[in-house]
Parts: C-alpha cells; sequence; structure tokens
C-alpha cells in the first residue's frame, strides 16, 4: 500500500505499492522524501497521540530576560503555542530557591513546564530542548518538512549555537571572572564568525533557505545582544535580515516576554 501524505493540507491518499511518498509542498514548488511504510505508520500514530495529547495542555515558561529565555519564547511564540510568562527573579536569587530548584535541579532558566490533565506535568530545562519541542508540536513552523531543507536549517542551528552564542556565553564567564581581556577577545571572534551569515542571507530570504526556522531565532537573539558591534555598513544582506526579522510579530512578541519595564 502506498500512502502519500500533504503536510500543508493534511490529506493523506493511498496506492497499491510498498512505497512510501510523504509530499511535502514547499512555497518553491513540491519536494518528495521516501520513508518506509513502518516508520510512516509510527509517525500517523505519534502525530494523532501528540495532537490528542497536546489539546488540553497548558503551557508555563519560567525565565528572565535573558538570550535563552528569549529565543524559547520565540519559539513558542512563532509556533503559536499558547503559554504563561512566570517570570523568576534572578538578581533576586529566586532561581536557587526550592521552588525552582524542584523544577530544575541546576537553577537556571528557562523551564518549561507542561500541565497535562490527569497525567504528570512534563518539564524541560533547555532553551533549545525548549525551541525542537515547539518545532515539533507544530510541524512546519519552525522547521522545513523536508528532509534536507531540514538538515540545513538543523547546520545554521548548530552553527550559532555552537560557533556564536557558546562563545558568547564563555566570554560572559570570563568578565564575571574578571578576565576582561579574554572575554573580549571571545566576543571580537564571535561577531566575527556571526559576521560570516551574511552568506547565508546572500541568495536566500532566511539563514536555512525560504522560511524563518529556529536558525533565525538563534541567530537573531544573539546578533541583537551585540547590534552596536557589528559592521551592518559591510554587511547588506545580514542587515536586511536583521531588520526584517526583528519586525516580526513572533519575534517582537517574545522579545518583550520577560520584559519588566
Ligand atoms: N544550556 C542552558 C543554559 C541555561 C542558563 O545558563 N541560564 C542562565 C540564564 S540565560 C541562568 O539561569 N543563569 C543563572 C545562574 O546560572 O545562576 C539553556 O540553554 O537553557
Amino acid at each position: 500500500m502506498r500512502r502519500m501524505w500533504t503536510p500543508d493540507t493534511g490529506r493523506t491518499s493511498t496506492s497499491q505499492d510498498n512505497a512510501v511518498h510523504v509530499v511535502a509542498v514547499s512555497n518553491s514548488g513540491i519536494d518528495m522524501d521516501w520513508h518506509s511504510v513502518a516508520a510512516l505508520d509510527d509517525f500517523f500514530v505519534n502525530e494523532h497521540y501528540r495532537q490528542v495529547d497536546a489539546m488540553d495542555a497548558i503551557l508555563e515558561l519560567y525565565g528572565s530576560q535573558t538570550g535563552n529565555c528569549t529565543r524559547s519564547a520565540i519559539a513558542l511564540e512563532e509556533a503559536g503555542l499558547p503559554y504563561t510568562v512566570r517570570l523568576v527573579d534572578l538578581p533576586g536569587g529566586e532561581h536557587r530557591r526550592a521552588g525552582h530548584l524542584a523544577l530544575n535541579p541546576a537553577g537556571k532558566v528557562p523551564v518549561l513546564v507542561e500541565h497535562r490533565p490527569g497525567k504528570p506535568d512534563f518539564v524541560l530545562t533547555q532553551s533549545n530542548a525548549i525551541m525542537l519541542f515547539a518545532a515539533e508540536r507544530v510541524p512546519g513552523r519552525l522547521l522545513p518538512h523536508t528532509e534536507r531543507a531540514r538538515a540545513t536549517a538543523y547546520e545554521r542551528f548548530f552553527f550559532f549555537l555552537t560557533d556564536v552564542i557558546g562563545p558568547a556565553h564563555a566570554s560572559f564567564f570570563l568578565q564575571n571572572q574578571g578576565i576582561a581581556d579574554g572575554a573580549a577577545r571571545l566576543i571580537e571572534r564571535m561577531i566575527t564568525t556571526l559576521e560570516t551569515a551574511d552568506l547565508y542571507v546572500e541568495t536566500d530570504e532566511y539563514m536555512a533557505g525560504d522560511a524563518f526556522s529556529i536558525a533565525d531565532i538563534a541567530a537573531f537573539t544573539i546578533a541583537a545582544s551585540v547590534e552596536t558591534q557589528v559592521a551592518w555598513a559591510r554587511l547588506p544582506n545580514l542587515r536586511r535580515w536583521y531588520e526584517m526579522v526583528g519586525s516580526r510579530p513572533s519575534v517582537v512578541r517574545g522579545q518583550r516576554a520577560f520584559d519588566l519595564s
């Protein structure tokens, strides 16, 4: 039996051979991926339960005005998942008290809590896992449907996480340790690496192709944190992308999620 599925419309159809075609309709046309029958059956079963399971779920995002929390909030906004913001007072040490440690023993934010009627709460404590959770909960909104396009989105997403955001966090640590010179060098290197992303948006509208994805969220929040230091004048593609993403409603709302002012 062959089953065909069109994610954008949710339509499926069947025919008589054993191959399974998953058909994803993108803005630029039709892309096709082939999977095994068993894998696709798993997909349909999981998808069904995920939708039913998610229907009555209530999401709470614990956090503060930090890059990790903002990335998580933007992902939930972009996915269109309703959530309640729970402000955690980091300067006041709330994240180190029992209430928060019960959610995240590491004493960090963000934390996403999903309350499900009749079931134990589901807790996620890593910003990038929260982003991927949002991406999976609402397929097609934060990651492309097709395999190769999705692989590219992961490639760019991890580029920003490991090559740009990682050094920025290390620099923050060095600064707090009083190692200002090392901190400055890491920031300089981080900005140089970030600026190479101009190439990604030279021909494509977004960081990983023709659609907004988690790669754009990762790139935007870190670029915003060094906005005054980026050489925008010689990076017209990056500037166009930055202005476009910065005015996207989900990004605007996500940036304000933890804003106390
Ligand atoms: N890898 C974690 C890092 C979480 C993290 O370091 N959060 C910071 C705020 S962005 C925090 O809670 N800092 C408080 C502390 O360490 O005392 C993630 O991506 O969520």
